[in-house]
């Protein structure tokens, strides 16, 4: 009766139509019919409008329930059966605990509903690294967006075959149709969100939010948490990391990972359109990649997914021209505003939105009227596209092998003392530099906005373990004499001058930056050591052409003797915190780090 003699699925899903009781049972095929289907059924409902096929064909936008806006990073829970292995950095319950209070919120939540099995793969066939999940949701928007994130449908199915394992992924809005209980178009239970992963068992259970990766479990739920967990003992790493590959003008291929907190751009330079001619930039992946070692003793990377669930706001075409042009049909839309005539619209959109807009919470306004309409787009409005609709994605982005990688970039937003780029001066300080990366905030939702908030490896919210024992398996990778590792950067495009303006031009410009780490890389010039590592000499960065001068330049590449001591106490604080086992190798970096500030003038 169903399209799969896989027995643990048959077994689970048994288990689950018990507990959620759906009216119905749908097993997705990722055919381009069903996804019009539920595309349709999704507008009968009211969860999405069709955009003007004239201004973006086949697109959608949905407004979600003011209260679901975003990730929950207090209500995301690693449930490991001993405290000490989700660390100080995770929400920790155990697992038994956590799935009896849950039973009770999964009971008859799909009543009334269709549960959707999408069985999904990360990563392409033949990879060495890839994963299989399968999500049974009672959101058919969630099924829609997985169409675009992820391969997904029969073929997976088959891939899987009678025997094949995954990650069981249950998810439910939590917003059941008893009695005739009529439908909202986005339903949740915002007061009871959970998203509870246990990494032992391989299980997600997510329940009460429709939202992003609340809801799209393979992105942050399975790519990041549960991949980090399978990968230290396997000895890979499942990282938080856009993927990107620089040609440069003699034809040299570089391959970069580049992990960054939110909003420090991390889209917008993995799709970035570089402004020095004759430099090439293509894009392999914007948010997820993991790495694994090669036969060649090189690090791998792949970048899992097969879309993009990036924010709006703020995009544009000088911010992100590649993925303007991507997003101009076949996308959907998620709490950006809507204009009269039936398009997309944001705050930093170039294009005239008309004179009335409706906003993300259904309200129309005249577009003049800043005061009342506040802002049109949510500040975390998100567009979804598949990754095939880039431009300058690269052709190799599907490679099972993945790309051998020259660089990994760190980066943070810190209006002083971060140099525009160092250069990490062994493995062991550049695992250093990740462990302490932070970033200043830009919305509300993660503490109030200017605050530092550490977020080592940028994978605060994802590390699905205890995160010293994460430095430590970063670490590891030194051990091996025959491992060729990548070099470490960290940058910094956000130094303030005492005005307080941007020094740095950002965005396409960075190519300048990538060009001194190829040289670096290269072996082909020197550098000038800093606490933070070997930052460039007078001249090495070209500024031919930018409105800088040197002066400004070398303002933003040195370290400030009062603000280096400073942050050393604020790392020690930190390593403090995350508990007793803070790897020596690190805390020798710090005490390194403290020697060299001591040492400024
Ligand atoms: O909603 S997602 O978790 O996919 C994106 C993000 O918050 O980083
Ligand atoms: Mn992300």
């Amino acid at each position: 009766m169903y399209p799969t003699n896989n027995k643990k699925l048959l077994d689970w899903l048994l288990q689950v139509v018990d507990l959620c009781e759906p009216r119905s049972i749908y097993f997705c095929n990722g055919s381009e019919d069903e996804f019009n289907d539920l595309s349709e059924l999704l507008v009968e409902r009211g969860t999405f409008t069709r955009l003007s096929n004239k201004k973006r064909p086949n697109s959608f936008i949905a407004f979600s329930d003011p209260m679901d806006t975003a990730r929950i990073e207090d209500k995301t829970y690693i449930c490991t059966r001993s405290k000490s292995d989700a660390g100080a950095t995770n929400n920790w319950v155990d697992p038994n605990e956590m799935k009896i209070a849950l039973s009770h919120l999964f009971r008859h939540s799909m009543r009334g509903r269709t549960l959707y099995v999408v069985p999904f793969a990360m990563g392409p066939v033949g990879s060495p690294v890839l994963q299989y999940g399968i999500q049974l949701t009672d959101s058919a928007y969630v099924v829609v967006n997985m169409h675009y994130m992820a391969r997904m449908g029969t073929q997976v199915l088959e891939e899987l075959g009678e025997f094949g394992d995954f990650a069981c992924c249950l998810h439910s809005v939590g917003y059941p149709l008893n009695d005739d209980r009529p439908d909202v178009s986005w339903p949740c239970q915002p007061d009871n969100i959970y998203i509870s992963h246990f990494p032992e068992s391989n299980e997600v259970w997510s329940f009460g939010s429709g939202y992003g990766g609340n809801a799209l479990l393979a992105k942050k739920c399975v790519a990041l948490r549960l991949a980090s967990f399978k990968a230290k003992s396997e000895h890979w790493l499942a990282e938080h990391m856009l993927l990107m590959k620089v040609t440069t003008p003699t034809g040299d291929i570089h391959y970069f990972a580049g992990a960054f907190p939110s909003a420090c751009g991390k889209t917008n330079l993995a799709m970035m359109s570089p402004s020095l001619a004759g430099w090439k930039v293509e894009t392999l992946g914007d948010d997820i990649c993991w790495i694994s070692i090669g036969q060649d003793g090189r690090l791998y990377a792949t970048n899992p997914e097969t879309g993009f669930f990036g924010v709006a706001q703020g995009t544009n075409r000088t911010t992100n021209p590649n993925v303007i042009k991507a997003i101009s049909h076949d996308t959907i839309f998620t709490n950006t505003g809507l204009t009269e005539f039936g398009d997309a619209w944001w705050e930093g959109l170039e294009d005239d939105p008309g004179s009335f807009i409706t906003d993300w919470r259904g309200s129309r306004f005249a577009s003049s009227d800043q005061d009342k309409r506040k802002t049109a787009a949510h500040l975390n409005s998100r567009f979804t596209v598949r990754a095939t609709q880039l431009r300058n994605l690269s052709s190799n982005w599907q490679d099972p092998k993945g790309v051998p990688l020259s660089g990994i970039i760190f980066g943070g937003r810190r209006s002083s003392l971060v140099p525009l780029v160092s250069h990490a001066r062994s493995w062991s300080h550049g695992v250093f530099l990740g462990s302490t990366l932070a970033s200043e905030t830009t919305a509300a939702a993660m503490g109030s906005i200017g605050m530092l908030r550490r977020d080592p490896f940028a994978m605060l919210p994802f590390c699905g373990y205890n995160m010293v024992d994460y430095f430590a398996h970063w670490l590891d990778f030194a051990e091996s004499d025959k491992l060729v590792l990548p070099e470490i950067f960290l940058v910094n495009w956000f130094r303030k001058n005492e005005s307080g303006e941007y020094v740095w031009p950002g965005y396409g410009e960075n190519i300048r930056i990538i060009a001194w780490m190829i040289e670096r890389i290269s072996g082909r010039i020197g550098a000038v050591d800093t606490p933070f590592g070997f930052v460039p000499e007078g001249n090495d960065i070209n500024i031919d052409g930018l409105a800088i001068t040197n002066k400004e330049l070398n303002s933003i590449l040195c370290a400030d003797r009062e603000q280096s001591l400073s942050e050393v106490q604020e790392i020690r604080h930190f390593y403090e915190k995350l508990g007793s086992g803070v790897p020596k190798q690190l805390l020798r970096e710090l005490e390194i780090f403290e020697e060299k500030a001591t040492n400024l003038s």
